[in-house]
């Protein structure tokens, strides 16, 4: 069965230059790249991403991690991967949440660590399932950036939005 599923290259992974190893890697499900940019990640895009996770310990120090503040610089990178069991695919390439434990073959294996204030620094996100990548795909993309119909659209006209656009 068909599945997109949302990776997030952390800030990690693009200050170790990692990304093209991980690319790599995941070229290996053959699955279609169908989106992808470089996000600055604001308070409110990364509280969203977590909620479910915001009664953790952990919550304050994941949040000020996945908005790149300890890497010195606000962005990551997303993508939409879409294909045949696409997220059984690039969760079993990414390897065990925690990286310490994940197979040294997996990403997460291969380039994570725990910090030693305990933040799991593991280079890469993918969406659990397939109700877990829809929320997530409709948070971090707008329908036109991807080059797929994944979910039901509708067209509005929006009035007096105030964009950013070049001087
Ligand atoms: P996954 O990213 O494998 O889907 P998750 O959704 O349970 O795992 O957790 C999201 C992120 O939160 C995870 O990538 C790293 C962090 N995290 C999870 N459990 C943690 C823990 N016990 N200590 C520190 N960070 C943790
Ligand atoms: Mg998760």
């Amino acid at each position: 069965m068909n599945q997109a599923t949302l990776i997030l290259i952390k800030p990690d992974g693009l200050k170790k230059s990692l990304t093209g190893n991980i690319l790599t890697r995941l070229s290996e499900t053959k699955l279609e790249i169908v989106a992808a940019k470089i996000v600055r990640v604001s308070d409110e895009l990364a509280r969203k991403h977590y909620y479910h996770l915001k009664d953790k310990p952990f919550f304050e120090d994941l949040i000020k991690y996945i908005k790149g503040e300890f890497h010195g610089r606000r962005k990551v990178m997303a993508l939409v991967y879409w294909g045949e069991s696409a997220i059984e695919k690039c969760r079993a390439l990414a390897g065990a949440t925690n990286p310490e434990e994940a197979e040294a073959t997996t990403i997460r294996g291969a380039y994570g660590r725990i910090t030693t204030s305990g933040v799991y620094e593991n280079v890469i996100h993918v969406s659990a399932n397939e109700a877990e990548a829809e929320r997530e795909i409709k948070l971090w993309f707008q329908p036109d950036e991807i080059i797929v119909d994944l979910y039901p659209t509708k067209e509005i006209i929006e009035k007096e939005k105030k964009v950013r656009v070049w001087a």
